[in-house]
């Protein structure tokens, strides 16, 4: 970056429109260079304009909502095969099971998204929700598939952004 560029970001000269397009090409660039480090590095997966990240950590479905919530983002939620694979990456290579943004609605044995809207898309494994009660979060299996779940297990951090 030049000194004038970091000038202008710093606000101490007016950025005309022509300048302006600059900088946020200059940006734009930049953020691509990042992303392809960590890309690289397997720190992210993407699809869809989603990025999903893992901090390597175990928690509970609670605890988790909180570190992908301090982080920025919020609990990884697939909403389609594609993002179910970009999820299960890092299930697969911590080959630890990761709680999903669904949990059982008012009506029981029906699963929905945190904000309560339908489920999109669903790869629940064989006989699963397996209609217990007590089970009302989901977690995913190293082959990708949905398992309903109580919610105090220690499970993979998976956030998406
Ligand atoms: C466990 C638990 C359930 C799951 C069954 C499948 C015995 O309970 O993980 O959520 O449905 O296993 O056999
Ligand atoms: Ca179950």
């Amino acid at each position: 970056m030049s000194f004038y560029f970091i000038l202008e970001l710093l606000g101490f000269l007016p950025p005309s429109d022509n300048e302006m397009e600059d900088i946020i090409c200059h940006l734009e660039h930049w953020i691509s260079r990042l992303e392809g480090v960590l890309h690289l590095e397997k720190e992210i997966t993407a699809s869809g304009g989603k990025i999903f990240a893992t901090s390597g950590k175990k928690t509970n479905f609670h605890a988790t909502l909180e570190k992908c919530k301090e982080a920025g983002g919020s609990i990884a939620t697939p909403r389609n095969s594609e993002e179910n694979d970009a999820i299960l990456f890092f299930v697969k290579s911590f080959n630890t099971y990761a709680y999903l943004g669904i949990k059982e609605s008012l009506i029981p044995n029906k699963f929905q998204f945190l904000d309560s809207t339908q489920l999109s898309y669903t790869n629940w494994y064989l006989n699963e929700p397996s209609q217990k009660e007590e089970e009302e979060c989901v977690e995913m299996y190293t082959d990708g598939t949905w398992n309903d779940k109580r919610c105090h297990q220690n499970r993979l951090i998976v956030c998406q952004f």
